[in-house]
């Protein structure tokens, strides 16, 4: 029965490309490209064989028992039984000892994964705001130890540049709401929670260009939240940071104003002390000030 699972198993992985059985070693995991991956992927592993383990378990129980006492006979009645303490005690107790494994694997892996670095090489202020990102460069050498910014709309989605090997401390800042900064391939998402800056460090550990979005419903262009990784070496970085100095997108931007207008909707000109005169504006022939020219 194994040996033949195993067959087919190999006759389906050898039609499948190098890529895909990487993806499939990993069950799923987006390939690591940051220092803090392979915890997560050590966690993501184990509690898929903690599950397996524990799904193998019932599931050969389930077998073994539908086996074990089947009915022979058309006018069997199986032996009527009230109350099994051991049986019992077992299934309120494993279920405790599984859950308690998990969380200490679960909090043990959030220590590692957020361990904050001493001395950053690089800081990145991130504003997460309806609908894109603005990704603040805190005094880098490629900008003159100037702060340069590259922000993107919910039409044009930004650019997140970090240098391959080089240490990044992220500073997560929302002006309005919840939203979540994610780049699958770091194996890595933390909340943007107004009110409240975040922060945590990592490594990129492999050049190259990832996608990034927030994984947080903040509203109804969420989906446009997206952004692009580039993972790049010392020079072509100080070259970027070049281009935003000189695009004068220097200072650090944190949202705020600009997080309540949407390109393409007018700013509310409405002004509560001014309401109650509309109505009257509007007889004397004067335009109203919210309708549509
Ligand atoms: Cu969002």
């Amino acid at each position: 029965m194994v040996a033949a699972l195993a067959v087919s198993l190999l006759v389906l992985l050898s039609g499948c490309s190098d890529a895909t059985v990487d993806e499939l070693k990993r069950l799923g995991l987006p390939e690591s490209a940051s220092d803090r991956g392979p915890y997560i992927h050590d966690l993501w592993i184990g509690a898929w064989i903690a599950a397996f383990i524990v799904g193998g378990f019932t599931w050969g129980l389930i077998g073994w028992a539908s086996l074990r006492y089947r009915r022979r006979h058309s006018d069997d009645i199986p032996v009527q039984v009230r109350y099994n303490a051991p049986i019992e005690m077992l299934y309120t107790v494993a279920p405790v000892i599984a859950v308690a494994v998990l969380f200490y694997f679960t909090v043990q892996t959030q220590n590692d994964v957020l361990e904050d670095v001493e001395n950053p090489d690089h800081k990145v202020v991130v504003t997460a705001q309806q609908w894109s990102w603005t990704f603040n460069y805190l005094g880098e050498d490629g900008a003159g130890g100037e702060d340069v910014y590259d922000r993107g709309t919910s039409a044009v989605e930004p650019d997140l540049w970090l240098v391959e090997d080089e240490t990044v401390n992220f500073t997560l800042h929302s002006p309005d709401v919840l939203h979540s900064f994610f780049v699958p391939n770091f194996n890595f998402k933390m909340d943007v929670l107004p009110g409240r800056d975040q922060s945590f460090s990592l490594t990129p550990t492999k050049a190259g260009t990832y996608v990034g979005r927030c994984a947080e419903l903040c509203g109804y262009q969420h989906s446009r939240m997206l952004f692009n990784v580039y993972v790049v070496s010392q020079e072509e970085f100080d070259a970027h940071m070049q281009d935003l100095l000189d695009a004068d997108q220097t200072g650090i931007l944190r949202g705020g104003s600009e997080s309540e207008t949407v390109d393409g909707l007018e700013e509310s000109q409405s002004d509560p002390e001014t309401d109650d005169d509309s109505e009257a504006s509007n007889q004397d022939g004067q335009p109203d000030s919210g309708g549509e020219s």
